[in-house]
C-alpha cells in the first residue's frame, strides 16, 4: 500500500488526470461506437495498450469504463477479452459494480484494487504440462483467468519452456515448481508457500487448471473479506464445481456466456471432487503432509483435517460458479494417473485411519448463500452422520 494520496495535493497530478481522462473518452467513445471495426484500427490499439498497461497486460485482458454519476456513485464496467478473442465473433463479457453504498467496505476495496493502492484480493495458481489433448483446455483457462484481473492474480507453477513462453506473453505470473514429487508432480503446500512468499493478496488458491470462474468468485470473497476482515482465523473456502462438456473459447473467455452454459449443458458434480482451495493468507500450509496435485485423495483430507483443525471451511458453492471444462478424458482424470495412489499412501502412513467421507463439501460447517441481493455466511442447519470426526 502507498502511504499518502498524491491525488489529494499539489498539482502534478493535474496532467497525468487529464491524460488519463482524455484517454478514457477515446476509449469510450470506440468502444461504444466502433467497437467491431476500429479493432484493426491503429488508434484502437493505442488506447487499448495504453489502458492495457496500467495493469501491466501484454495481449488481452480486462478493461474497465469509469462512470461517474451525478450522485457521486462510481461504477465500473468490466469487459473481458481474452488474449485469443481476436476475432469480432468472441464477446465480451460486461459486468457491472454498482458503488452506490460509499461507505461500503467492498466498495472501497474495489476502488483501492482498481487503483492499484492495495493488494489484490486472491493468488490462484495452478499447474499443467504441455500437451496437445490440453491446448484448447489451458488456453480457455488462461484466457479465463486472466479476466479476473486485477482482482485475481493468476500464477502457473511450471518448469516447461513451452508453458513459460506460452504464459508470460499472456501476462501471466510463472513460478517454477520448486518440490515435486510421484514422478515429478508438484507437491501442493510448497505451491501455497512460495506463492504466499512472491505475490501479496488476501485469499490463496490452488486450482486444478481445468476449471474457470465467474465475476462470482471475486464477489464472494470480497463479501467474505467485508464480513471478516478482523478475523485472525484460518479460512478454508471450497466449493462443487459445475461440470459443461465441449467448453468452448468463445463461452469460457465470456462471464456472461459461461454462465448461461453452466445453466443449460452443466452439471453439479458430486461433493467428493473439491477442484479449489482458497484459503486466507495466514493459512498454516507448513504443516501440511507432502501431498502432489492431481491425484486422489488429497482435496477429502484436506477439508478432514481443516475440520479437525476447527479452522472456518466454508462451502461456497451456492456463490461461486466453478465451471470444469469436461472433455473425453471425462471426470475422474486423478484415478487413471501413473502414481494414482501416491496421496493415499502417503497419508495412510500417517494417519492410522482416515474418513475420507468427512471431507466431502457438504461436510463444510459454513455456507455461502445469496441473501436479497447479498453474499452472506451461515451455519449449516443439519450435517450429515458421514461428517462426524
Ligand atoms: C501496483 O503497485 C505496486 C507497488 O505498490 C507495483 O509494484 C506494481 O507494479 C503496480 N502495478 C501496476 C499494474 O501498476
Ligand atoms: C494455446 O494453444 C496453442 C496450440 O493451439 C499452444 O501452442 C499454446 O501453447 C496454447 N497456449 C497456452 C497458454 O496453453
Ligand atoms: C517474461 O517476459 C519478460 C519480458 O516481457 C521477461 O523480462 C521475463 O524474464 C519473462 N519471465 C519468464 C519467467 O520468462
Ligand atoms: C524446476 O526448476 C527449479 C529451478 O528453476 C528447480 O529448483 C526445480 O528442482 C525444478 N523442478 C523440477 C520438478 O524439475
Ligand atoms: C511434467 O513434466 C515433467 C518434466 O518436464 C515430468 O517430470 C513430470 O512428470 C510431468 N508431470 C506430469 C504431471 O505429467
Ligand atoms: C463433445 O465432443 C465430442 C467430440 O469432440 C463428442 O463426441 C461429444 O458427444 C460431445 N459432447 C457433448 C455433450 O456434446
Ligand atoms: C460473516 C462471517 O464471515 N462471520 C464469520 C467471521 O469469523 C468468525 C470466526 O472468527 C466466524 O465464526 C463467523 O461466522
Amino acid at each position: 500500500m502507498r502511504p499518502s494520496s498524491p491525488w489529494i495535493r499539489g498539482a502534478s497530478w493535474a496532467p497525468p488526470l487529464l491524460l488519463t481522462f482524455i484517454c478514457f473518452s477515446i476509449y469510450l467513445y470506440l468502444y461504444s461506437n466502433a467497437f467491431d471495426n476500429m479493432r484493426t484500427s491503429s488508434v484502437f490499439r493505442v488506447v487499448e495498450g495504453d489502458i492495457k498497461s496500467v495493469w501491466r497486460d501484454n495481449v488481452g485482458s480486462l478493461t474497465y469504463i469509469l462512470n461517474f454519476k451525478k450522485d457521486n456513485s462510481v461504477s465500473f464496467e468490466f469487459s473481458s477479452e481474452g488474449m485469443l478473442s481476436t476475432s469480432p465473433s468472441i464477446p465480451s463479457s460486461s459486468i457491472t459494480f454498482h458503488l452506490q453504498n460509499n461507505l461500503s467496505p467492498s466498495n472501497e476495496k474495489i476502488r483501492e484494487i482498481m487503483k492499484n493502492r492495495t493488494k489484490p484480493l486472491l493468488t490462484l495458481f495452478t499447474s499443467w504440462n504441455d500437451s496437445k489433448d490440453k491446448h484448447l483446455v489451458h488456453n480457455i483457462t488462461s484466457v479465463n483467468w486472466l479476466s479476473l484481473r486485477p482482482f485475481v492474480v493468476p500464477v502457473v507453477f511450471t518448469n516447461e519452456s513451452g508453458v513459460t513462453e506460452a504464459c508470460n506473453n499472456s501476462g501471466w505470473m510463472i513460478l517454477p515448481v520448486r518440490v515435486s514429487a510421484a514422478e515429478g508432480v508438484p507437491v501442493l503446500k510448497y505451491m501455497y508457500i512460495d506463492a504466499m512468499e512472491k505475490f501479496n493478496s488476501d485469499f490463496y488458491a490452488y486450482s486444478n487448471s481445468d476449471i474457470l470462474f465467474t465475476d462470482t468468485l471475486i464477489k464472494t470473497l470480497l463479501s467474505l473479506l467485508a464480513h471478516n476482515s478482523s478475523s485472525k482465523t484460518h479460512t478454508f473456502i471450497i466449493g462443487k464445481r459445475t461440470n459443461v462438456d465441449n467448453v468452448t473459447m468463445v463461452e469460457g473467455s465470456s462471464w456472461i456466456e459461461l454462465t448461461k452454459v453452466a445453466k443449460k449443458r452443466g452439471k453439479i458434480f458430486t461433493g467428493y471432487a473439491e477442484d479449489y482451495f482458497i484459503t486466507s493468507s495466514s493459512y498454516p500450509w507448513k504443516d501440511i503432509p507432502e501431498v502432489v496435485i492431481g491425484r486422489r485423495a488429497y482435496d477429502n483430507w484436506l477439508v478432514l483435517n481443516a475440520r479437525k483443525q476447527k479452522h472456518q471451511v466454508i462451502d461456497a458453492s451456492d456463490t461461486i460458479l466453478a465451471v470444469h471444462q469436461t472433455t473425453k478424458a471425462g471426470n475422474f482424470e486423478g484415478h487413471s494417473h501413473k502414481n494414482g495412489e501416491y496421496n493415499h499412501k502417503l497419508l495412510a502412513k500417517l494417519y492410522r485411519s482416515i474418513r475420507y467421507g468427512a471431507g466431502v463439501t457438504d461436510c463444510a460447517e459454513k455456507v455461502t448463500k445469496l441473501n436479497k441481493g447479498e453474499i452472506v455466511i451461515s451455519s449449516r442447519t443439519k450435517l450429515f452422520r458421514q461428517c462426524n470426526i
